[in-house]
């Protein structure tokens, strides 16, 4: 043959008996090749990645050549698999020891294991005897988007890390390590438990502006001290328990008051995770006069896009570094004011991580008026939170509110419903959910 192309079956029948000549005494390897360079080329053509040219085709255009019977059999027949057929019904090469890694690919082909042979589009043509260094096609729309470096497909064809040899899967929990090895550190919602044990929220309040003048590591004797209720600086701190911080008022709340908050994080066995909660996560107050507070906001003002922020809905944070940030309220506060709670984490390297851990932990916020707030260190300040409590005294019924960060990262309003004053009381938790 001179290299043009008989019919499929011609093709077929060469193939076959070159390959009976080839296991019984040898025969013509010039025959052996083009034959089995034509089958190949058929295989392609079925394929629709490259054709014979239609006047090398005796008596069928290449065009018309469809896959199946007996094409089909003849390219099984070398080891080929014609488009549609199932990979498992694919037949291993005849030859072990002929199967290579294909010479135009080298580098792929070397860098994927035999998972990645099984589900490559063109683990077919790979699986193939080398036919006289016959260049497999290697259309590019076939291709799927190379993985990212140290990334390799996957079974279910996505890329990822290649598994850590040294990591022995586990349940993952709350501890800052990648538990069962999938790359990512603490990514389901596990940290709830640790938070309200290893984290504490500070809430801060001053009566005529004697917080602390700017930013500050200290609001009264809090954290030292995890409460002081004298004078006109006062601070209370959840203990790690899960239960409320009472905090009573003092004076009429007004313009001259003020509020903050703090979260820090501490412990010595999983100091890295402590100091990632802090730097990571935030708890957020807000604060509007006249109504003006959405019940649920992505923002308020100008949180959390900013730790602190003026303007009709005012706010202040944690900050991401356990600082206290005074927040000047205006007005009288009285029963058209509102507070607003929320704890927002994140992280730009790791924001699985982030969002599991602000879905695992809430900040409860709570009032009530005429000292009827539950006991400091009370387990709940309403039955539910969110949610509002009726205390009853004589004929008088007095509301009991709270609200809680909710594990979404936005503001969720506390509505108060009386003028505040220092018959006041404010309660604040840090709770698993
Ligand atoms: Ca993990
Ligand atoms: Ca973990
Ligand atoms: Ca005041
Ligand atoms: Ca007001």
């Amino acid at each position: 043959m001179t290299g043009a192309c008989p019919t499929a079956g011609g093709a077929v029948a060469a193939a076959g008996g070159a390959r009976a000549e080839s296991a019984g005494h040898g025969g013509s390897g010039a025959r052996i090749i083009a034959a089995m360079r034509c089958a190949v080329r058929h295989a392609v053509a079925a394929l629709g990645l490259a054709a014979c040219a239609a006047g090398e085709v005796a008596d069928r255009p290449v065009g018309s050549a469809r896959v199946g019977a007996p094409d089909a059999d003849a390219v099984a027949d070398l080891g080929l698999v014609p488009l549609g057929r199932d990979d498992a019904s694919r037949p291993p090469p005849r030859d072990a020891a002929t199967a290579r890694p294909d010479a135009a690919q080298p580098g792929r082909d070397a860098a994927v294991g035999e998972e990645d042979a099984a589900t490559a589009p063109d683990a077919g043509l790979d699986a193939a005897p080398p036919v006289d260094g016959a260049a497999v096609p290697d259309d590019p729309d076939m291709q799927p988007p190379e993985c990212p470096p140290g990334h390799a497909r996957q079974p279910d064809g996505e890329c990822a890390p290649p598994p850590d040899a040294a990591c022995a899967p586990r349940a993952e929990t709350c501890n800052g390590a990648d538990d069962d090895c999938d790359g990512r550190v603490d990514e389901a919602p596990v940290c709830g438990p640790w938070a309200e044990r290893a984290c504490r929220v500070t809430l801060g309040w001053a009566d005529n502006r004697r917080g602390p003048a700017g930013p500050s590591d200290t609001w009264s004797a809090c954290p030292a001290m995890p409460r002081q209720m004298g004078g006109d600086v006062r601070c209370t701190t959840t203990l790690g328990d899960g239960r409320f911080a009472h905090l009573d008022l003092d004076g009429n709340v007004d313009e001259n008051d003020q509020l903050a908050v703090a979260f820090r994080c501490e412990d010595p066995d999983f100091a890295a995770l402590a100091e990632w909660a802090e730097t990571h996560c935030a708890v957020f107050l807000g604060w509007a006069d006249d109504n003006r507070g959405p019940a649920e906001a992505e923002a308020w003002g100008a949180c959390p896009a900013q730790v602190a922020g003026d303007g009709l809905l005012r706010c202040t944070s944690s900050g991401y570094d356990g600082v206290f940030r005074a927040l000047s309220l205006d007005g009288d506060v009285d029963e058209n004011d509102d507070l607003a709670v929320a704890f927002v984490c994140r992280d730009d390297a790791d924001p699985d991580r982030a969002r599991a851990f602000q879905s695992g932990a809430a900040v409860h916020l709570a009032w009530s008026p005429l000292n009827q707030g539950p006991p400091d260190g009370a387990e709940r300040w309403t039955p539910e939170c969110p949610g509002e409590d009726v205390v009853r005294i004589g004929r008088i019924a007095l509301p009991r509110r709270c609200v809680q960060s909710g594990g979404d990262g936005r503001f969720h309003r506390l509505d108060f419903a009386l003028d505040i004053d220092e018959d006041d009381d404010l309660g604040i938790a840090l709770k698993r959910r």
